[in-house]
């Protein structure tokens, strides 16, 4: 290598990058800042400013060095130790990095999250505030962390994928905004222990298959929490561990490269050429990036000397990359000591001044908020009655004594403050108005963005009924979702399908047979048995301006990707306070079938999990096309469960197929009557519907009610009307007792309040606790079946 007065040239082999002095004392400084940051960090939380805190010390030098090859219209999907990555590649500050430990809800001084996640949890924000995506090729873009680890790898797919894409697609006229020709990286990061988790794996073998520009970095500090890298990697080492999945000549695969984390003109040179190559080649790189340390330990949660040998403690202060950084620029004449003992003062005072700062921001608007209190409480003219007053002041001196408070507090000392005055005290009200006003506030800053609010909402797209010609044609349930698909696909040139044997089959079910012929295999595209990252594939490609429609093939195996609907997609607009959206379509097939995993109906296990998506639970295919039409013009992410027996029944074929929505959240009366309310959804509704036949025989007179989606439920309240009606309500699926019945039941009860109206106690009908056995018997006996809902029903009535 060599070196020169003015800075160095890493010409080692292909690469050729020359970093001039300046450029590489600015590293330094922001090395030793970072390094403030994550010490004065710690010191926050066990002072008791900040709940928790996580840094990123130890990883310094090499996020720098790994920064340089970060270009606009790049994206990171990474974990909680990159500050000092996002501070290099100005995708955040150290100013927000405080905002985030405190907890700040201003989004312009903590744009990541908005108090909704702790530090370290990055996002940048890629939709304006009226919810418009913006040109992500004109930015550098992080999606949002989340703390599971290795819950980062799924997106990380489709962000990479995207690019691969963008190289094909056509036609499509926002192309401009999110690529650049395909030019685009997916930056992953992770910790060594981290890659046991099986969605990395799964991940890296998609991304070999799959040929996308991934790149892969891997941060080895040697242990998971306490558990060593040992017990956690076959042979100790993740780039041995990978050595099968390695680009031969003639095969696909990745690249792997090993770089030591505290050799700082090394690590520039090995990314810049890895990146390179998987920039242009679209091939997966990783870095594994070894000998790194951790000097604080994990967290704020425990101290690392109760896990690390006085040996592995002394080799990690000699090995701290900081000061290997400083040993390699003084042998190299880039600085002198007295230069970087400056530069290193300055890192620290600098660090403190930016704390100071953030904290003073952080807590002025809750002083100011306490201090609105105290006026308004101090005004009180009443002397309340017994003890009442002097707990009152009580109150009162705390908060005004509370130097720091935090917006509980405030709150609190609110409430218990209406709860001591009396209650003809003429302050109440004032008082009251203004904890009204907070409330409001504090909604909107903790508990706002689950769905979308703006324009975009799927609750807001145009109610367009479905057509039916004057004489109807019959059609089978799986060729009105195959044309449907047809339209979509002609309509939405950005508009991806993806999943196990959608593509050349067209579907297990045939519902995009011919598709993939007419418009190509990168727009409906088969995929391996990957459940997870068919999901994630599905996040990153919507986070990239792509419509997607991720197939799992049958319900009973969206539980493979149930952690990534629940923690990434479910959450993503609210935990980055709108900042980011992945409006994504998950479709599957479930309700009864066949035998064990082909029967499921897992629906209260799955709406209490993905809080944040739609989930649509259609009786017949002509309602589940229109679900598809619905949630493609809006922008939330939808889960839509096909009934698995209703592809080979006939229905009536709408003649504006791709077109007609179904509004979200609005039951549909299938049968109007008086006697009983009956509520189900999916393929319960055809069972109901011939119990309601057999019971009118008998004179009685059912309304059966299909709820069609569960989230959002029933909008408009039609089933507390027709409770209002029937005085009586059966509530009937094929989930296990208390699963989704029990949500519905809450739904109707508590939030429409109609048990005002019951004079019966409510029912449940659901499937047994068991799984549901084999074939039809297993069916009658494991699912509620026709004679069930007729004998509840007279049950009931007698
Ligand atoms: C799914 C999941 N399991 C456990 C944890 C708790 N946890 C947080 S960090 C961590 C260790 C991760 O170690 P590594 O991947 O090596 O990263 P490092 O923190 O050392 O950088 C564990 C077990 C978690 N966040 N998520």
């Amino acid at each position: 290598m060599m070196t020169t007065h003015s800075g160095v040239s890493l010409e080692k082999k292909a690469v050729n990058i020359p970093l001039s002095a300046d450029e590489i004392k600015q590293d330094f400084y922001l090395a030793h800042l970072s390094r403030e940051i994550s010490v004065i960090g710690r010191r926050e939380v066990l002072s008791g400013r900040a709940s928790f805190g996580i840094f990123g010390e130890g990883k310094e030098v090499a996020q720098i060095a790994l920064a340089k090859t970060f270009k606009e219209g790049d994206w990171r999907s990474g974990y909680y130790r990159d500050q000092t990555f996002m501070f290099a590649t100005g995708m955040s500050t150290p100013e927000e990095f405080f905002a985030m430990l405190y907890g700040d809800t201003d989004i312009t001084r903590n744009p990541s999250n908005a108090g909704r996640n702790f530090n370290n949890h990055f996002a940048t924000r890629f939709l304006d505030e009226a919810g418009n995506w913006l040109p992500s090729v004109n930015a550098r873009n992080s999606s949002a962390d989340v703390s599971p680890t290795s819950g980062q790898m799924p997106r990380l797919l489709g962000l990479a994928y995207a690019s691969k894409i963008y190289r094909k697609l056509e036609d499509f006229a926002d192309k401009w905004k999110y690529s650049r020709n395909g030019d685009e990286v997916a930056f992953g990061t992770i910790g060594d222990a981290s890659t046991s988790e099986g969605h990395f794996w799964e991940v890296m073998n998609a991304a070999a298959v799959l040929q996308v520009p991934l790149v892969m970095t891997v941060w080895d500090d040697g242990y998971g929490i306490s558990v060593p890298t040992s017990i956690q990697t076959v042979k100790g080492s993740i780039s041995e561990a990978l050595k099968g999945f390695e680009k031969q000549e003639g095969t696909n695969g990745i690249y792997i490269y090993q770089v030591k984390g505290w050799d700082y003109p090394e690590l520039c040179r090995v990314f810049a050429e890895g990146v390179e190559r998987c920039r242009k080649e679209h091939v997966p790189v990783l870095f594994h990036v070894t000998e790194m340390t951790q000097p604080q330990g994990h967290s704020t949660s425990g101290s690392h000397e109760r896990y690390k040998s006085t040996e592995r403690l002394a080799w990690e202060q000699k090995h701290d990359p900081l000061l290997k950084m400083r040993e390699w620029m003084i042998a190299s004449n880039i600085a002198t000591a007295e230069e970087l003992d400056e530069i290193q003062s300055k890192a620290i005072a600098d660090a403190l001044a930016i704390k100071n700062k953030a904290y003073r921001s952080y807590l002025n608007p809750i002083i100011a908020e306490k201090n609105e209190l105290l006026q308004i409480a101090k005004a009180k003219t009443c002397q309340c009655k017994g003890d009442n007053e002097q707990i009152y002041r009580s109150i009162l001196n705390d908060l005004q004594a509370n130097e720091s408070p935090e917006r509980k507090d405030v709150v609190s000392a609110a409430r218990r403050l209406l709860r001591a005055m009396c209650n003809d005290c003429p302050n109440m009200p004032q008082l009251k108005q203004w904890l009204y006003k907070q409330q409001l506030r504090n909604l909107d800053r903790y508990g706002s963005h689950l769905y979308c609010e703006n324009q975009y909402a799927a609750l807001n797209v145009e109610v367009v009924p479905p057509v039916f010609p004057e004489l109807p044609v019959l059609a089978y349930g799986r060729e009105i979702l195959r044309d449907n698909f047809d339209v979509l696909f002609a309509q939405y040139p950005n508009l991806i399908a993806l999943g196990e044997d959608i593509g050349k089959i067209g579907g297990v079910n045939q519902t995009y047979e011919g598709l993939q012929q007419k418009y190509g295999e990168h727009r409906i595209t088969d995929t391996s048995i990957r459940e997870a990252s068919i999901v994630g594939q599905g996040i990153g490609m919507a986070m990239r301006g792509l419509r997607v429609i991720a197939e799992i093939q049958y319900l009973d195996y969206l539980l493979f990707s149930l952690q990534t609907l629940s923690d990434d997609l479910a959450t993503l607009r609210w935990r980055t306070y709108a900042g980011q959206a992945a409006p994504l379509i998950v479709s599957t097939r479930g309700h009864r079938l066949v035998g064990v995993w082909h029967s499921g109906s897992p629906m209260g296990m799955i709406i209490h999990a993905v809080r944040g998506m739609y989930v649509c639970v259609p009786r017949n295919m002509t309602q589940a096309a229109g679900f598809y039409n619905t949630l493609l013009k809006g922008q939330d992410p939808g889960l839509i469960i096909e009934p698995l027996n209703g592809y080979r029944l006939k229905e009536y074929r709408p003649s504006n197929l791709g077109y007609y929505t179904i509004p979200l959240g609005v039951p549909e009366i299938i049968v109007p009557g008086n006697d009983i309310t009956l509520v189900t959804y999916g393929s319960m509704v055809r069972i109901a519907q011939e119990a309601v036949e057999q019971l009118k025989t008998m004179g009685i007179s059912v309304e059966l009610i299909d709820v069609q989606t569960l989230l959002p439920f029933d909008i408009p309240h039609v089933i507390a009307a027709s409770v209002k009606k029937t005085g009586r309500l059966i509530l009937a699926d094929e989930d296990v007792p208390g699963g989704a019945t029990a949500f519905m039941l809450q739904q109707i009860l508590e939030v429409q309040k109609a048990w005002h109206y019951l004079r019966q106690p409510p029912k449940t009908l659901t499937g047994a606790e068991h799984r549901p056995a084999y074939a039809s018997d297993g069916d009658y006996f494991s699912k509620p079946n026709t004679d069930d809902v007729v004998e509840a029903v007279l049950e009931m009535l007698q």
